[in-house]
């Protein structure tokens, strides 16, 4: 197993990045604490100094496991489903940017937010057709570049559908999306499995990276989520990759880094 952790140029009480600022001095401190990656969440995936990520790797013996694109719905407002043709372009291009970049760090690129919500009285089915359309786009062209792109199963207070590892993986079969991996997030899993490790069990062969978060998505153990469930169910199921913490930087980032880091040292080490 691989340990990560989430950072972003700022971070804030309501945000689950837990280190900021320079994201080379994020990788530093994450590597003093025992992580082995990091994932980025930037909007702006071009302003990356992908030579000096690369160097740090290198340097401290790390990779980035995957580029969050979720800050891109807060900023400019796109998503998948959009109705508009023109925002759709858009936001298709600007994935295809952070899987160029990814390609360049040997990261993933993460596609959770981004989905967005089915708009009221708006045709459900029609809505995740346009969504199979441009993740068919994305995913050739991922495929292309050699890149894996996570599609990540979150709660239906944030995105309206894939809410559940048998949505995510249902949807890249039925699309069939190559080169795309399912993402389960224990804060969504928590909301919207019938079980602690049934959206596991469902990702079935296309999981491929893991969110821990705590109910209260505060670091884990801090609240009332059966992490040893979660955890046995990651053990029954085989996965051998990337867990990675997304928490709120609670009580502050360095703390909840230090709790997160010595709970998957006790769970998988
Ligand atoms: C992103 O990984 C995620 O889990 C969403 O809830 C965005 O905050
Ligand atoms: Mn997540």
């Amino acid at each position: 197993m691989k340990f990560c952790l989430a950072v972003g140029k700022t971070t804030s009480p309501t945000t689950p990045l837990l280190l900021e600022g320079d994201f080379v001095e994020s990788m530093r401190r994450a590597r003093a604490m025992g992580y082995d990656a990091v994932e980025i969440h930037t909007p702006e995936p071009d302003q990356l100094d992908v030579e000096r990520l690369r160097r740090a790797c290198d340097e401290l013996g790390m990779f980035i496991a995957t580029l969050g694109t979720g800050m891109i719905y807060g900023k400019y407002g796109l998503y998948l489903m959009d109705p508009d043709e023109e925002r759709q372009a858009r936001i298709v291009a600007m994935v295809k940017r952070y899987i160029d970049i990814a390609q360049t760090i040997g990261s993933k690129v993460t596609i959770g937010s981004i989905k967005g919500n089915v708009p009221k009285g708006a045709d459900r089915a029609a809505c995740l057709e346009i969504m199979g359309k441009c993740m068919r786009e994305i995913s050739a062209y991922a495929v292309e570049k050699g890149v894996y792109v996570l599609l990540e199963a979150t709660n239906h207070f944030e995105n309206n559908v894939l809410n559940t590892g048998r949505d995510v993986h249902d949807f890249i079969e039925r699309y069939a999306l190559k080169n795309v991996q399912v993402l389960i997030d224990s804060f969504h899993v928590n909301i919207e499995e019938r079980s602690v490790a049934g959206g596991l069990r469902d990702a079935g062969e296309y999981l491929g990276h893991i969110h821990f978060g705590d109910n209260i998505r505060w670091y884990p153990g801090a609240g009332a989520f059966d992490f040893d469930a979660f955890c046995q169910g990651i053990r029954d199921v085989g996965y051998d990759g990337v867990l990675s913490v997304e928490v709120f930087p609670l009580p502050d980032g360095e703390t909840a880094a230090r709790r997160s880091i010595e709970f998957f040292q006790k769970h998988f080490n």
